[in-house]
């Protein structure tokens, strides 16, 4: 086996002390996603949306990586192949537990893009909706995040990568969001074995060749010490 895609949601990161969305409780249980996680939402009332990721940016900066994200930088580090992960997290947990070959389908909250000019920068801890670009001045400062109806990142690297794995793994992500859910889809039409890493089985259980369950500080150590053999 050479090259292994991993593709992670926010029950990789559960354990991290940061919310997932659909859990009981979760964000969307206490925010209207329409509100905080739309273009039309941050263009009705951008300080509603920065304040929103600003919590979430102070949460995310203020967590440490748990023994999942150490397990999987282990694997790029010792696997013979390449291990690419795609995140559909904006926090960057991956990153600070050592994984450098990772894409932010959905955007970082490290990140901040100036939606007049398309000028990127580190965002800082806070933001205010008020401040100008660095770039061209505008006040149109806005998380570097991939909202609901915008197209996620690097989507084409995405899908060669998937079509071109001897494995597909999904990792705390309930398959609920388009089109990182369909990317199953993909590898199994294209003939790479697949496994689901999940606290529950998703709906669609009949799409992964293989299922751990579990919580993913331990199944995705034990995963990646199976692998390394
Ligand atoms: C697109 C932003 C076109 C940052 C996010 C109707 C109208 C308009 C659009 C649509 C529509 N119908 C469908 C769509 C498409 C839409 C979509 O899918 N909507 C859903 C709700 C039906 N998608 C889009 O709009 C996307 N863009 O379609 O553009 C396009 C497409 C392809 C090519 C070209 C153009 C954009 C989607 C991105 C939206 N932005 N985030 C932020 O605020 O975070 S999505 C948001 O959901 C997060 O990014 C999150 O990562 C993502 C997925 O959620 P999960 O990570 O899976 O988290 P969840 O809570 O759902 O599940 C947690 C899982 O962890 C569970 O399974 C649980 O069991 C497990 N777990 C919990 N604890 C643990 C655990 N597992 C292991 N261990 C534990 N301890």
């Amino acid at each position: 086996m050479q090259r292994i895609v991993v593709l992670t949601g926010a029950g990789v990161s559960a354990e991290s002390g940061l919310g997932t969305f659909r859990d009981k409780d979760g964000l969307w249980t206490r925010y209207d996603l329409s509100k905080v996680a739309t273009p039309e939402g941050f263009a009705a009332d951008p300080a509603l949306v920065h304040d929103f990721y600003n919590a979430r940016r102070a949460n995310a900066l203020d967590a440490a990586p748990n023994a999942a994200h150490d397990a999987l930088a282990r694997l790029e580090r010792e696997f013979s192949g390449d291990v690419l992960i795609v995140t559909q997290n904006v926090d960057d947990l991956h990153e600070r537990a050592g994984s450098g070959n990772v894409i932010h389908m959905h955007g970082a909250l490290t990140g901040a893009l100036c939606a007049g000019c398309g000028h990127r920068w580190p965002a800082p801890r806070v933001m205010d909706h008020k401040a100008g670009c660095p770039a061209c001045t505008a006040p149109a400062t806005r998380p570097d995040i991939v909202w609901f109806g915008e197209v996620p990142y690097q989507m084409d690297k995405i899908q060669e990568a998937v079509f071109a794995a001897d494995l597909f793994v999904s990792i705390g992500t309930s398959g609920e969001v388009y089109p990182a859910a369909g990317f199953v889809d993909l590898a199994d039409a294209a003939g790479v074995e697949t496994l689901e890493i999940n606290l529950e089985p998703t709906p669609r259980p009949d799409l992964f060749d293989r299922v751990i369950k579990g919580p993913a500080t331990q199944t995705v150590p034990a995963w990646v010490a199976e692998i390394l053999g």
